[in-house]
């Protein structure tokens, strides 16, 4: 059983939108190429929604600016841009992502007190979204992650992935994620790959 997650690539992490990863639109035709290819059984594409005023936005800090380190529930914490809140086209997925075939639509980041980079928990590795027992009861055996940002919600949702669901064979689609730094995605790529999780291209992930 071959699932595809499809992490945050909405508006907000798009050039136009209010967390722009550079070339983040660039990943949509890669992923719809990897919806249509018939290759997975199940797609899952994952939400950042915030409320107004969630504690990730620096916005909700005074005196914080934006892409400074801060503090939120007594951790290290970036201080983002606001972005990707609830019912704005800022949080709508990218327009022209084949949306009707995804399966489910895993919301994340609702709890104002805690950011949730990961599709599948809260940072503080608390609470669950409920993602890996969906995934789990499905059968999953093989997850394929990209999307938007690799060196964010890419990475962390990969890791759980793997992490929350022993057994299950976890890759990263380099070519259909980007992310917000260089430095960024080369470190989450390291890191990925010394948790063993297999970086391919979408080619691959079409062939097998
Ligand atoms: C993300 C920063 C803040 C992401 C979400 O999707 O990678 N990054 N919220
Ligand atoms: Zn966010």
């Amino acid at each position: 059983m071959k699932a595809l997650l499809l992490v945050d690539i909405q508006n907000g992490f798009c050039p136009g939108g209010n967390l722009p990863v550079p070339d983040g639109d660039k990943v949509v035709p890669v992923a719809n190429r990897l919806i249509d290819s018939g290759r997975y059984d199940l797609i899952v594409a994952s939400q950042d929604w915030h409320p107004p005023g969630h504690g990730s936005f620096a916005s909700a800090h005074p005196g914080a600016t934006p892409f400074e380190m801060g503090e939120l529930a007594g951790k290290p914490q970036m201080m983002w841009p606001d972005h990707c809140i609830q019912g704005t086209p800022d949080a709508e997925l990218h327009p022209e992502l084949k949306s009707e075939e995804i399966d489910l639509i895993q919301q994340k980041g609702e709890d104002p007190r805690i950011d949730s980079y990961s599709a599948f928990r809260d940072n503080d590795r608390d609470a669950s979204t409920g993602l890996s027992n969906f995934l789990q009861e499905q059968g999953v055996t093989d997850l394929d992650v990209c999307g938007l940002a690799t060196d964010y919600c890419v990475k962390f949702s990969a890791l759980d992935a793997l992490e929350m669901m022993p057994g299950v064979r976890v890759r990263f689609i380099e070519d259909a994620s980007r992310g917000i730094t260089p430095e960024g995605v080369a470190a989450a790529i390291d890191e990925m790959r010394a948790h063993g999780i297999a970086v391919i291209k979408s080619a691959d992930a079409l062939r097998q």
